[in-house]
């Protein structure tokens, strides 16, 4: 983390605390930004956005890479009845989520159970979110495990859901609000998954619930190691390869050019190792459109940046798309799946992932393998 940030280009995430009144949101939020928050209860009047800059990193072979340097925005909202809209209003806008309830007192995870059930699944608000956890507070005021029992009851539903999605667990963190080392690792935690859609174990290990219902003595918290995130190359479907770059385009990146950059990585990295796997590839073009209408762009070869987006070839590809659409629904041939152009020198395989999800368009040297072809067309 570093200085507040002072409304540059970079990327912004948006994460909201949520939970019923006096779980600790505006505690947690407060310690973040290194201030002290005891003495007496305030309840929080209206949604309160504090934005800082950070950068993720990873470590390769003992060295820290920095992977993406983003806006992190978190918003406190009011657990207030009658602040039911503005709190909806902001969490359409998030894509991570942290649950907040009070571990010395189990009617706190029921109120926020039903909140859940009220206002997140049944507003359709689960879907937008990339990242959740749900945080137990005042641990330091001694735990109800009846409370935790029912944190990690909440914990188990949403995993149902978000393994589906994400698949990955729900984790189920124990602190106190005003540890400033517990509360950075649950936006460490946050931040992790975002950034690479899985759990650093390591760091939910030194919070997890599980331990504590164990009955494991709390491990008194360690400075914080940035563990080895290490990218394996896989060779994903296509089809989970747009969905993955189109959730990754929710988190809003805002960059005013016509097509916009897939503000990660990692569908570049996905997109480099199809290529090493067929040699025959020369050019690989990934479109996602977003239900905002938004298009995002990642290409190969190259370096994930504008410049290296060939923006001629995106409107190119974009128009025939187009094109082979009115014929598809002149014709009355059903949605289109693939189309494969031979040229005399190279081809080019364009094919529609399914759900409309978006497109690849691969560039051949050649004709492409029939093995290319069928990992993209069956
Ligand atoms: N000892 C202790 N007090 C806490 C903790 N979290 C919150 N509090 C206190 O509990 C009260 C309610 O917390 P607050 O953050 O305002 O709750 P909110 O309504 O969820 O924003 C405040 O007086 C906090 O100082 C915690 O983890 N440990
Ligand atoms: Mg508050």
């Amino acid at each position: 983390m570093s200085a507040e940030s002072s409304g540059t280009k970079l990327p912004l995430i948006k994460i909201a605390l949520y939970g019923p009144a006096r779980s600790g949101k505006t505690a947690f939020k407060n310690t973040f930004l290194g201030k002290r928050s005891l003495g007496d209860y305030i309840p929080t009047e209206k949604v309160e956005v504090v934005e800082v800059v950070r950068t993720f990193f990873r470590i390769r072979s003992g060295r820290k890479i920095p992977v993406e340097t983003y806006r992190l925005a978190i918003a406190d909202l009011p657990s207030k009845e009658e602040l039911l809209s503005e709190r909806l209003a902001n969490l359409s806008r998030c894509v991570g989520l942290l649950l907040f309830y009070d571990v010395t007192d189990p009617v706190s995870p029921q109120i926020l159970m039903k909140m859940v059930e009220d206002e997140i699944i049944s507003g359709g608000y689960l879907q937008n979110m990339i990242a959740l956890s749900i945080i137990g507070t005042k641990k330091d005021l001694g735990i109800n495990k009846d409370a935790i029992m029912i944190g990690q009851e909440l914990a188990d539903k949403l995993s149902k859901e978000i393994k589906s999605i994400w698949n990955y667990d729900v984790p189920h963190l124990i602190v106190s609000a005003l540890n400033v080392e517990e509360v950075k690792i649950v936006i460490e935690v946050m931040e992790h998954i975002l950034m690479t859609l899985s759990i650093p174990k390591d760091l939910v290990n030194k919070l997890s619930a599980t331990a504590v219902l164990e009955g494991a003595v709390f491990p008194s918290v360690e400075p914080v190691k940035e563990e080895e995130i290490l990218i394996k190359p896989e060779l994903k479907r296509p089809e989970a390869l747009a969905e993955e770059a189109m959730e990754i385009a929710k988190r809003e990146k805002v960059i005013e050019e016509k097509y916009k950059l897939i503000p990660a990585t990692k569908p570049w990295d996905l997109l480099k190792n199809l290529a090493s796997k067929y040699p025959e590839i020369e050019k690989i073009l990934l479109l996602v459109t977003t239900s905002r209408g938004e298009i995002y762009t990642a290409f190969y070869p190259g370096e994930p940046t504008l410049e290296n987006i060939p923006i001629d070839l995106v409107d190119m590809i974009i128009a025939f798309g187009k094109s082979l659409k009115d014929v598809l629904i002149k014709e009355e041939m059903g949605d289109l799946s693939y189309a494969i152009l031979h040229g005399t020198k190279k081809s080019v395989l364009y094919t529609r992932l399914k759900g409309g999800k978006g497109i690849i368009v691969i560039k051949t040297k050649g004709k492409p393998s029939e093995e290319l072809i069928r990992f993209f067309t069956e």
